[in-house]
């Protein structure tokens, strides 16, 4: 028995450190039970379906590995198209964290797959990152919602994190009341409004166009910055951030 659990200690530990020493700047753990013991949630914009259970993506799973990447610059929020697809380079590192985590695991003889699919946010809160804020993003105390988001799912049997429960906004509606286009209620989004969705759907939106010259600037003809606005007027993670000097 002590045998056992002195094992999941040591995988759980070793797999933290292996998703650090790739650039991952928070990482956690969730039972792959508890994530699915919550109702799914109905994800509109472009997927249009629910998220998936765990169990569906991998029906063994016993663990979900949570992984946050810290975007410190503006230069991060960067998106380019290529034909009819987007790339994000501020996600690419998370690439590579998963990627070690899944061979370390496999390395070990276990099970992996990526979780696409499932809900990033809500993974995140159980992991312990950090609050779901009124912005509608995850709100960690030093980073802010300046984090993006991956996780593996897993056969392993590993030591899960505690939730993260405190309420970081409280009365604070800043991030509402800086949405140049109105997408944000307390806790909710409007995605046919936010810019960010309108752009990469590439949808005609009338008074649109003025607005994201101004909060999603191009610099080539395929490359423009997410508008941040939502991002930029939370008080966390303020001072790690760098702007453009430019805007
Ligand atoms: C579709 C999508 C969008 C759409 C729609 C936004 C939306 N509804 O979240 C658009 C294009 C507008 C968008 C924009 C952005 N997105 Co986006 N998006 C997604 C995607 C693919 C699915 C999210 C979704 O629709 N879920 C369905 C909704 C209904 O559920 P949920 O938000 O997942 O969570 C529920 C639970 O968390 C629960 N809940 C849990 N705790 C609490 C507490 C309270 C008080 C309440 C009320 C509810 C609640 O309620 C939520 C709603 O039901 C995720 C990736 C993923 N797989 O999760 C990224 C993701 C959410 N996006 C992300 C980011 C960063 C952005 C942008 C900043 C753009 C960018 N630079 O990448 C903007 C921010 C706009 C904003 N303020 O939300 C990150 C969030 C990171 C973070 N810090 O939280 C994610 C996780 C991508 C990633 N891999 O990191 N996005």
């Amino acid at each position: 028995m002590t045998e056992i659990k002195l094992r999941r200690e040591r995988l759980t530990r070793e797999i933290k450190e292996v998703a650090m020493k790739s650039g991952a700047s928070l990482v956690g753990i969730v039972s792959a039970e508890v994530y699915d013991s919550l109702p799914k949630v109905w994800v509109e914009w472009k997927i249009q379906n629910y998220s998936k259970k765990a169990s569906e993506i991998m029906p063994y799973a016993k663990s979900v590995v949570v992984v946050g990447y810290h975007v410190w610059d503006d230069m991060l929020e960067l998106a380019i198209r290529k034909g009819e697809e987007w790339f994000y380079p501020g996600y690419f590192p998370l690439e590579a964290i998963t990627q070690a985590v899944k061979d370390y695991l496999e390395k070990e003889g276990f099970k992996t797959v990526s979780a696409g699919g499932l809900s990033y946010k809500r993974l995140a809160q159980l992991a312990g990152f950090g609050c779901y804020g009124k912005n509608t993003l995850i709100i960690n105390p030093v980073f802010g919602p300046w984090i993006r988001l991956a996780a593996v799912l897993t056969d392993a049997d590993l030591v899960a994190d505690e939730p993260f429960n405190k309420d970081l906004c409280v009365d604070c509606d800043e991030c509402v009341r800086a949405c140049p286009v109105k997408a944000l209620a307390p806790y909710k989004v409007d995605s046919s409004k936010c810019l960010i969705g309108v752009r990469l759907l590439q949808k005609e939106k009338s008074g649109y166009n003025e607005k994201l010259r101004r909060y999603e600037p191009s610099f080539t003809e395929n490359a423009h910055l997410m508008c941040m606005e939502c991002q930029k007027a939370c008080k966390y993670g303020k001072n790690l951030h760098s702007s453009l000097a430019l805007v």
